[in-house]
């Protein structure tokens, strides 16, 4: 049995998403992130000492029990147990590959950028540095994502995957900015990952 420590951040729900799709077994504990660290409770400091979610503990990990922290790390470790999270085909999977970091470092860190400026937590006055994050990062990473999947169906081909799983948090929650920048083929992809069954899961439990 895997236990998945979450919250309702797009970091926590790309690991969630990927248990949801893997088939696994596993359980769901909800991090309050607002309290303090020593507060998040002794099992969760137990698996990840830092206290940031997302973190799984796996008891039938290599050796025995298993912490795994880092959104991208959790994926690709649960994606151990469960090969059909990669795409089959050997170029696929490392296309994948490379989309998965584009999701786990450009989009999610800006994201969060973003997230920390509308929570106050980076001050940003006069907007300005929220326009820059907007136009300057994140819509031009999604523009990237929106030209690859012009080519293909999912980002790194055929199927849907990692990289799809890890990327879908942050374009929903920034759903208004893609719809007014018109990016059509990411709107596309959106409204085909988020009607999976899994991915649903993966987003009602970490909200
Ligand atoms: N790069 C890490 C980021 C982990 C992270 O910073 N998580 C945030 C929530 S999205 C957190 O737990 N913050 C609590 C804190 O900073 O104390 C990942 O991909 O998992």
């Amino acid at each position: 049995m895997i236990d998945l420590y979450t919250a309702a951040t797009h970091n926590g729900m790309r690991a969630n998403i990927a248990l949801a799709e893997s088939g696994l077994a596993y359980r769901v504990h909800k991090v309050a992130l607002a309290t303090p660290l020593a507060q998040r409770g002794d099992d969760f400091l137990a698996a990840t000492p830092y206290g940031r979610i997302p973190a799984i503990v796996d008891d039938a990990g290599p050796g025995g029990p298993i912490s795994v922290s880092q959104s991208g790390a959790v994926m690709i470790y649960v994606a151990a147990k469960a090969p059909h999270l990669w795409p089959a085909a050997d170029r696929e999977r490392i296309a994948a590959l490379q989309w998965l970091m584009f999701a786990c470092s450009d989009t999610a860190v800006w994201n969060a950028v973003m997230n920390q400026v509308g929570l106050n937590m980076i001050p940003d006055t006069d907007g300005r540095l929220a326009e820059i994050v907007r136009r300057g990062r994140l819509l031009r990473w999604f523009g990237e994502a929106d030209t690859q999947l012009a080519k293909t169906e999912y980002l790194s081909g055929g199927t849907c995957a990692l990289p799809d799983y890890a990327l879908y948090p942050v374009v929903n929650q920034r759903r208004a900015w893609v719809d007014e920048a018109g990016l059509a083929h990411l709107t596309r992809w959106a409204d085909a990952v988020g009607a999976r069954a899994g991915v649903k899961r993966g987003l009602a439990e970490s909200s």
